[in-house]
Order: C-alpha cells, then sequence, then structure tokens
C-alpha cells in the first residue's frame, strides 16, 4: 500500500473510533460543581427488601420515627437467585466497557499500525483521552511506553502492549490497601461525596459485608437533607441486618452523629458507618456542614473518625478529579472508593485519580447488587481490562 493509501485508510480507523469530531472537552480541573453530579431524585420503585439472614435482630434507634415519604428510596432489588459466575468472571464483564474503549481501542490502533512510531503513540493518547485517563495521566503513560520501547528497540507495535499494561500497573499499585478496622471497637467511617455517587449504596453494601463477617454494625443516618435518603438507609440496615440511628429530614447531621457515637460507644459496636448529604445549596455549605460532623464526632471519640471514605461517581468524568481535591482539602480523606465503573467506557479516570492524588482507593462498585462492591486490587482490575 502506498503512503497516502496508508493513511486514508488510517483516518477511516480514526473516524470509526472516535467518530467525525474532535474528542470530547475535558471538565476544567479546578472548579468543582459539587451539584454536577445528580443522582435521581424520584428514586426507582424500591422492592420489598428480603428478610436478612444476619444472626442479631436490627433495631432502630430512632427518635423520633421518619415520616413516611411518597417517593421510594432508591434501594435496588436484592439480586434474583442466578447461578453464580466466578468472581473474577463478573469484574470482567461488568468493566467491559472501559475494556473497550480504553484497552480494546489500543489493541485496534496497534494492529492496524504495525510499528511503533510516533503517529502511532499519538492515537493512543488520543484513546486514553478519550477514556478519561486526563491529559496528565495519559503523558505519563504514553512517555513510558516511547522511552522504553525505544530503550527495548522495540519495532514491532505489539510490544508496546505489555508496556501499557506495566504502566498502568505502575500508577495503581502502590500503598494499596483494605479499610482498616480498629482492634478496639469502635471504627468510626465517615462517608462523603457529592450527591448520586453512591454513598448510601455503598454503605449497605459495607453493613452486609461486615454483618456477614460477624460484626456488629452501626448505620448513621448523617444525610438528613430528604426523608427518602433516611428511609433508603433504613432499608440497607434491615436487609444487612444493622441497627440504624436517624432522626427526622432537616434535623441536623451533627445532633444525628452525636446520638449515634454515644449509642455506638455504648453498644459495643464494631463498625460505625456515617452517611452523609452530598448537596446543599452551595459548595461552601457543604463542606462546613461536613467539618461540623467531624468536630462532633471528635468530642466523642477524639481519634476518630478513622475513616474519611470519598465515594466517585466513575460516570461523571474528570468531575472527580476536582472533588477529590475539594474533599480531601475540606475534610481530609484516608481513602476513596469508586462506584459505577460498570456503567462507563471512561472507566480510565480511575487511573487519573490514582495518579494525581496519593489517595488509595479501597473499594469499586461494579454494580447495584450487594456483592458489586469490591476490595480494589489493582492486579486483577487491570487483568480484567487486558484479558481476551
Ligand atoms: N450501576 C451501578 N449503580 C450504582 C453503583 N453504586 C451505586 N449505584 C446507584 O447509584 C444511585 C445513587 O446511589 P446512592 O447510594 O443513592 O447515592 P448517594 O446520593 O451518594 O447516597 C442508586 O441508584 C444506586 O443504586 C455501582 O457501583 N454501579
Ligand atoms: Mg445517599
Amino acid at each position: 500500500m502506498s503512503e497516502p493509501q496508508q493513511r486514508e485508510k488510517k483516518k477511516g480507523l480514526f473516524r470509526k473510533l472516535f467518530g467525525a469530531g474532535a474528542p470530547e472537552e475535558l471538565q476544567p480541573g479546578g472548579a468543582t460543581d459539587t451539584s454536577a453530579a445528580t443522582a435521581p431524585d424520584a428514586p426507582s420503585a424500591p422492592d420489598a427488601p428480603d428478610t436478612p439472614s444476619a444472626p442479631s435482630t436490627p433495631s432502630v434507634l430512632s427518635v423520633p420515627s421518619v415520616p413516611s415519604v411518597p417517593s421510594a428510596p432508591s434501594v435496588p432489588a436484592p439480586a434474583p437467585e442466578v447461578p453464580k459466575e466466578g468472581f473474577f468472571a463478573r469484574l470482567k464483564k461488568q468493566l467491559s466497557k472501559t475494556k473497550t474503549s480504553l484497552v480494546g481501542k489500543v489493541r485496534q490502533v496497534i494492529s492496524f499500525h504495525g510499528k511503533v512510531d510516533e503517529e502511532l503513540l499519538e492515537e493512543i493518547e488520543m484513546i486514553l483521552i478519550q477514556s478519561d485517563v486526563g491529559v496528565e495521566t495519559t503523558t505519563k503513560i504514553v512517555d513510558q511506553m516511547r522511552k522504553k520501547s525505544a530503550a527495548r528497540g522495540a519495532q514491532d507495535a505489539q510490544a508496546l502492549i505489555p508496556l501499557f499494561k506495566e504502566a498502568l500497573l505502575e500508577i495503581l499499585s502502590h500503598s494499596e490497601r483494605l479499610i482498616r478496622l480498629r482492634p478496639a471497637p469502635p471504627t468510626v467511617v465517615l462517608v462523603i461525596g457529592v450527591n448520586g455517587t453512591g454513598k448510601t449504596t455503598t454503605i449497605g453494601k459495607l453493613a452486609k459485608e461486615y454483618r456477614l463477617q460477624g460484626k456488629k454494625v452501626l448505620l448513621v443516618a448523617g444525610d438528613t437533607f430528604r426523608a427518602a435518603a433516611i428511609e433508603q438507609l433504613a432499608i440497607w440496615a434491615q436487609r444487612a441486618g444493622c441497627d440504624i440511628v436517624k432522626q427526622e429530614m432537616g434535623s441536623d447531621p451533627g445532633s444525628v452523629c452525636y446520638d449515634a457515637l454515644a449509642t455506638g460507644k455504648a453498644g459495643n459496636y464494631d463498625v460505625i458507618l456515617i452517611d452523609t448529604a452530598g448537596r446543599l445549596h452551595t459548595r461552601s455549605n457543604l463542606m462546613e456542614e461536613l467539618k461540623k460532623v467531624v468536630r462532633v464526632i471528635q468530642k466523642v471519640i477524639p481519634e476518630a473518625p478513622h475513616e474519611t471514605l470519598l465515594v466517585l461517581d466513575a460516570t461523571t468524568g474528570q468531575n472527580a478529579v476536582s472533588q477529590t481535591r475539594t474533599f480531601s482539602e475540606a475534610v481530609g480523606v484516608t481513602g476513596l472508593i469508586m462506584t459505577k465503573l460498570d456503567g462507563t467506557a471512561k472507566g480510565g479516570i480511575l487511573i487519573a485519580i490514582r495518579d494525581l492524588f496519593d489517595i488509595p482507593i479501597l473499594k469499586i462498585g461494579i454494580g447495584e447488587q450487594e456483592g458489586d462492591l469490591r476490595d480494589f486490587d489493582p492486579e486483577s482490575f487491570v487483568e480484567a481490562l487486558f484479558e481476551a
């Protein structure tokens, strides 16, 4: 094939990969609109939760009871009894959109291009940016691929695939750890993040996980913004078979936390999981409210919260970067949880976040069901993206 013919073919491939337009604009890194991530305000109809099979009888430690609400809280129905797919097979399936858009496309251009050159590296750069890996992290990855392939004298473009994998692993595998439970209970876990990222759902899944380990768990309905949010957490408490402290809608989150921590301490709970609101009318109010919640927690247990987990929604793209910055500056974040990786082709954001912040990713959400909150394991994550 002549040079011009090759170019035309390549252009065609590019159009196929990216469509006619330029790459989507990236969100500005600086400004955070904490209301940007939206959750369904009128949540989907709930299915009656199954009676949990957990050992202890749940109790509601609330004063007074929450008024009934017309809208239904967003709690997905328990998973139907279907034959269980393997643990890794499910991870792979749930990450398949990102696998296709990120690794799949890189493989495609590599196969098409054949040899290592600048043009190919630029094409790979485009793919990474489009998968939300972010400009800074993309440049770092591609630079590393360029240097290593040159050092090894690699001509065949296929040699770039293991280098790509290596670069991702390198970014993801440092200071990794699990959520830390203290030997002396209670461990207080504060869960924060903008509206709709999956805080309440994640707390529900965590509660279930800890209950299955035989831990005594207390949930705290610190999101008092909406009655449905309190009800949603109560359903999860019932499903996980754990206790909940809640007050009525509109009450002071600090007061809910104060009550809850006193209850948690007196009742010898192993884990106290605190839900918070992700939306107030302005960003500064939300951050001020969170700071206040932390101060109240520390009045009861000075060294708490032991974990402050920021929940990020992978589908919100580069916004996650500014959210991480804003929340960690305001209250300090000890770990990240990235949800909804099943719902996006732009899971590259996880790589960007891990590269830009020295905060470990502790869990990932790969679906709405209880088993879909996984410990974040960089190796199986990368393997799931690369395995055929
Ligand atoms: N597909 C998918 N949906 C999720 C995941 N985590 C949470 N969700 C859904 O995201 C929506 C918002 O979650 P919610 O916990 O109410 O968010 P919050 O406002 O941060 O408390 C709900 O419909 C959840 O079922 C996940 O990992 N994957
Ligand atoms: Mg919530």
